[in-house]
């Protein structure tokens, strides 16, 4: 059947976890503006709002958040599947290696690491975002921000993922709601491709209709199906 697999996972996959999506009644962006806590401009105004804004996320992360089927069906695809599968996420939550994925490309960073501002040198994030929170790599320490990708920074792994797309034969996004490039445009390159790609969501996404083929539904639920 396939070879050669690109998967492309949103909030949406980790909803079922109890992780806020962004765009919901009451999501992640719906009390804050996007430029406020996911830009650089926003942080470097404000560090305090936006080190709170993933405080919050990190003490929800820690609090019993349990990776869902859903997780542990593409955990189990890794296993089982012989030809080449890469797993990208849009997520910043650490949910998919919870869930037993080992290889997991996180093109948006990682909500359980920081990074020297001057360096760039990443560690794991050991205490909430803050004053104190300072590198051991610069003297005098640098405050840490969050290692992940806000909006007008380059998103990681770019090239892995387009070199994936242009040979891929599948490509499947899970729960995103195709708002945010460059991952809204991935569909349009796997097409190019000749590859069948397929969207499961709760809705359809803003890029719907440049998918063959849809599974409208819970990740929970329709990840398992279409997975196995
Ligand atoms: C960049 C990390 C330069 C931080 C995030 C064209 C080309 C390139 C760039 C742009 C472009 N046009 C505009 C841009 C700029 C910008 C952009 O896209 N702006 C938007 C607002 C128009 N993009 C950037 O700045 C990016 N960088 O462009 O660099 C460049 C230039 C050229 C080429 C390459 C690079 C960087 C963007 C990264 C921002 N960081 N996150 C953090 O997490 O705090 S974005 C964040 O929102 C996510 O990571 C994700 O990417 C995005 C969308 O979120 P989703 O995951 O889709 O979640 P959402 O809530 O929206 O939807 C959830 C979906 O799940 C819904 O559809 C819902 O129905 C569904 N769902 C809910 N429950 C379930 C479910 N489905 C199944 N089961 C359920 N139970």
């Amino acid at each position: 059947m396939y070879q050669r697999i690109v998967i492309l996972t949103g909030a949406g996959i980790s909803a079922e976890s109890g992780m806020k999506t962004f765009r919901a009644e009451d999501g992640l962006w719906e009390k804050h503006r996007v430029e406020d806590v996911a830009t650089p401009e926003g942080y470097w105004r404000n560090p305090e709002l936006v080190n709170e804004f993933y405080n919050a996320r990190w003490r929800q992360l820690q609090a019993g958040i349990e990776p869902n089927e859903a997780h542990r069906a593409l955990a189990r695809l890794e296993q089982e599947f012989e030809g080449e599968l890469l797993l990208v996420t849009q997520n910043i939550d650490d949910l998919h290696e919870r869930g037993g994925s080992r290889r997991v490309l996180h093109m948006h960073g990682e909500l359980v690491k920081a990074r020297c501002p001057r360096t760039q040198q990443v560690f794991p994030l050991v205490q909430p975002f803050g004053p104190d929170n300072l590198c051991t790599c610069c003297e005098p320490p640098q405050v840490m921000r969050p290692h992940v990708v806000w909006f007008g920074e380059m998103p990681f792994g770019l090239d892995r993922i387009y070199e994936a797309l242009e040979r891929c034969d599948l490509f499947l996004a899970i729960g995103t709601s195709g708002t945010v490039y460059p991952a809204a445009g991935f569909v349009d390159q796997a097409n190019q491709a000749g590859a069948d790609s397929v969207e499961i969501n709760l809705e359809p996404s803003e890029v719907h209709s440049q998918f063959r083929s849809h599974h409208q539904g819970r990740a929970g639920q329709r990840v398992p199906e279409v997975v196995e």
